[in-house]
């Protein structure tokens, strides 16, 4: 199946979209606020008592992901207000919407078309008339033979050594995709070829990346949608600087730089040879650029071919997402689930847990794309919005987790819906090491599903003082994710049942998920901090609050000599 059909949304409406639906004023939202009381008592021990065939009735797979979302408290009539509550917010359009290209990122007025970036060759997706998936294949294909040319020893750097060690320039957008998946997918990896990441301005992160690399086998990725962001130009001067002083002449950044970006102007301006400008779109949103040649990267450690299966997978939950009825769609089910849980049952952090160390970075790479995406407090009609939108996501991978803060999910105040996400089957195998793992993962949801009661801990002979102590109340609500293995295709769908999770989230909580304006603020004060920190006399050109002005000169105290 693929992508073909562009919009069915007459062209006078696509600027309507999505719709602006305050969700508080549906009688759907009324009803699951009374739902929610009369479940406030029930604990999920009698749910599992009562229904035998709860694990299957609340079970749903798709792509090589399997969901059991059985250990949350809900009934089948918690669903279907849900999925009431879903149509009557209007979902079934604002995807259509975004499938067709329509500028649905109205606060900057650009389509959302990630979609578009796994879509197969033959897809015709229309931006302004025109499909854009030629493009997207363009840029694929050339991505694929500088990787295969890298990966065969054939791209000399100036001296004639092949290149062996990459270094990517980026940061947030640029960079959390790129690092989480070539860590998740290191067992697909080519063996002696170094894939590296700089993100943090502090230049210890570039210097430490450097120490032990060779210039003459190095090339740079300065990964930048916009060539404009002050950590990334910062550190592409600075690493453009250390290759000069090591090969002493400039015409050797042609040989060790290239440049992902939407602004390929600035990047030849840089110095890059435009055959090493990588392109890519104003319809990609930086959290959501993965697939573009953002993923270069990826692409040079994989491989082009694991690149693609990770696309394939991508775009096998985008049909899914796309296509299926919510029942069993399973990012409209966790979206359902994460607004049962923060707007009816008011817990507002949601943990992502993987029992996988090459997910490692998953959880932070997961926070950037749901906090960006919708921490935010204005609603489609420009007012405040008067519920709770995205909620704070964190997550460590297990079974470390389970020796640091597992206690708190445990037996704390808060209740945290979490997502564990288990594999079958290791990419690589030791021993008893996955069973281990896998075992782990399910005993902690079994664990916080039904706790101890206070009667099984006497039955151990505990002495009654430390009863209390021993109990678990559990009744505590999570979702298993189940990936028969990690690879490049299951890690796609996982990415992107997640992208599309958070899409419906926005869509109901009726904000803006593409744009991302909360970021801009700290960004010109710095600048304008930056000035004043390296003054040479006294004075202060900015306006600065007292705390700030004190923290101003303090800093240049102990800068100054
Ligand atoms: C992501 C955000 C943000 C962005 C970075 C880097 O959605 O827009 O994290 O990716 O600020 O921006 P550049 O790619 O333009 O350097």
């Amino acid at each position: 199946m693929s992508i073909t059909k562009t919009s069915s949304i007459p062209r006078q409406d696509r600027m309507k979209f999505p719709t602006t639906i305050n969700p508080t004023s549906l009688p759907q939202w009324r009803v699951l606020n009374e739902h929610a009381r009369s479940l406030q008592s029930v604990h999920l021990r009698d749910l599992f008592a009562d229904n035998p065939r709860r694990a299957q009735q609340f079970s749903a797979d798709a792509a090589g992901i399997f969901v059991d979302y059985s250990k949350n408290r809900i009934t089948a009539e918690t669903m279907q207000h849900l999925f009431a509550l879903v149509d009557a917010c209007a979902l079934r359009p604002a995807i259509d919407a975004m499938f067709a290209g329509v500028p649905i990122n109205h606060t900057e007025n650009r389509p959302v078309l990630h979609v578009a970036l796994r879509a197969p060759r033959d897809a015709d997706i229309r931006v302004d008339g025109r499909n854009v998936v030629p493009a997207v294949h363009d840029v694929l294909d050339r991505m694929g033979a500088c990787a295969d040319r890298i990966r065969a020893g054939n791209w000399d750097g100036y001296s004639g050594r092949p290149i062996r060690n990459i270094v990517n320039i980026g940061i947030g957008g640029s960079d959390l995709g790129p690092v989480m998946a070539t860590e998740a997918l290191k067992p697909f990896a080519k063996p002696g070829l170094r894939v590296r990441f700089v993100s943090n301005i502090d230049g210890a992160h570039l210097q430490e990346t450097l120490r032990d690399l060779d210039a003459a086998e190095t090339l740079f990725i300065v990964a930048s949608k916009t060539f404009t962001t002050q950590e990334t130009m910062t550190n592409a001067q600075s690493a453009r600087a250390w290759c000069l002083a090591k090969l002493k002449d400039e015409s050797a950044v042609a040989r060790h730089f290239a440049a992902v970006s939407t602004n390929i102007d600035a990047a030849t301006e840089f110095g890059i040879d435009p055959d090493n400008v990588f392109g890519f779109w104003d319809w990609v949103g930086g959290r959501y650029s993965l697939c573009s040649a953002i993923g270069l990267p990826l692409m040079i450690a994989v491989g082009p071919d694991h690149f693609r299966a990770m696309l394939a997978g991508f775009h096998a939950m985008d049909i899914h997402f796309r296509d299926t009825p919510w029942t069993d769609n399973l990012p409209v089910i966790l979206a359902l689930l994460g607004i049962w849980h923060g707007n009816f049952m008011g817990y507002d952090t949601h943990a992502v847990l993987p029992y996988s160390q090459c997910l490692a970075r998953f959880p932070a790479y997961l926070q950037q794309a749901d906090m960006e995406s919708n921490g935010k407090s204005v609603d489609r009609s420009g007012h405040a919005v008067d519920i709770m939108t995205g909620p704070i996501v964190w997550g460590e991978p297990g079974t470390n987790g389970q020796h640091a803060f597992f206690q708190l999910l445990h037996q704390g105040t808060r209740i945290v819906p979490a997502d564990f996400i288990a594999v079958c089957r290791a990419a690589e195998p030791m021993g008893r090491h996955q069973d281990m793992l896998a075992a782990n993962c399910f005993a902690q949801t079994q664990a916080l599903a039904f706790g101890r009661s206070a009667a099984d801990v006497e039955t151990e002979g505990t002495p009654a003082d430390l009863v209390p102590y021993k109990t678990f109340s559990g009744n505590r609500p999570t979702n298993t994710l189940v990936l028969d293995a990690l690879t490049p295709r299951t890690l796609g769908a996982l990415i992107a049942l997640y992208e599309h999770k958070i899409f419906v989230q926005g869509i109901i909580w009726n904000i803006y998920s593409f744009d991302q304006w909360g970021v801009e603020l700290g960004k010109k004060l710095a600048h304008r901090i930056l000035e004043d920190l390296t003054r040479k006399d006294d004075g202060m050109s900015g306006d600065h609050d007292s705390s700030t002005a004190a923290l101003i000169r303090r800093y240049r105290t102990h800068t100054s000599g």
